[in-house]
């Protein structure tokens, strides 16, 4: 018998638009269902990754051009995608990334300003063609989702950015959810966490429905 894919489902948004809270709720709702679930993160979920993750994410390294922040972030994922993604579909298994490929759209093409075309380019090439077949996308004011984050210590190197930058990214998050709708479901996420939670599972809920899952 041919062993069937798994499924993959990218959580994304702005900072502290809840996507920690939400997918330990999603991954509690997956194992109900008997879904064997590896859930992992970007910038990292790899020892090669969490070593870049540490590097662009360190306050004091302020001189990181924006091209070296893009590359890096398609170095973690390109490691990630070969060391934990693709072998994990390929065994059947279902993967939760907290944030992915859109998150370089947003934050290095929106926030930085890097090309459109070049991001994609590079999406072609790190990931091999693999895409999210859902992408939950939590949508919150900037200024809900940095007050939510505020308190927890020193800002790292991206959230230490204005309050423009975290504008632009919501606003391309947003473009590409309008632009790709069969792929992204666009949730509130100002609602309680049960309700996130509630409107997640809704937007997952078709994935379930090939006949044997
Ligand atoms: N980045 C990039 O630039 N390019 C890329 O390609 C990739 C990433 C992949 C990763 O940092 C940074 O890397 C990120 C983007 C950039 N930078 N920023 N900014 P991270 O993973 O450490 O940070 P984050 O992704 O922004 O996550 P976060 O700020 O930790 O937020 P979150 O995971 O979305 O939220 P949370 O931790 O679940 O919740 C935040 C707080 O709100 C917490 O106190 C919760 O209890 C509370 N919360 C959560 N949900 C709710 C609801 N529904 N209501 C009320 N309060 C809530």
């Amino acid at each position: 018998m041919t062993m069937r894919r798994g499924r993959f489902i990218t959580l994304e948004g702005g900072e502290g638009a809840g996507k920690s809270t939400l997918l330990s709720g999603l991954a509690g709702h997956f194992a109900g269902r008997g879904i064997d679930l590896v859930q992992t993160r970007e910038p990292g979920g790899t020892a090669i990754g969490e070593a870049v993750r540490a590097i662009v994410l360190d306050p004091s390294r302020a001189a990181m051009a924006a091209e070296t922040e893009l590359l890096l972030m398609f170095a973690a994922r390109a490691q990630l995608v070969r060391e934990v993604i693709e072998p994990a579909l390929a065994a059947g298994r279902w993967v939760l990334c907290d944030r992915f490929a859109d998150a370089s759209h947003a934050y290095q093409g929106g926030g930085r300003g890097q090309p459109a075309e070049r991001i994609a380019e590079l999406e072609r090439w790190a990931c091999a063609g693999l895409k999210p077949e859902r992408t939950l996308l939590l949508d919150l004011p900037v200024a809900d989702g940095r007050a939510r984050a505020a308190g927890r210590g020193e800002a790292d190197r991206i959230e230490a950015e204005a309050d423009g930058f975290f504008e632009r990214v919501r606003a391309v998050y947003r473009q590409r959810a309008a632009a790709e709708p069969q792929r992204f479901r666009v949730i509130d996420a100002s609602l309680p966490p049960d309700g996130v939670l509630q409107a997640a599972i809704a937007a997952v809920a078709d994935l379930f429905a090939e006949p044997g899952r």
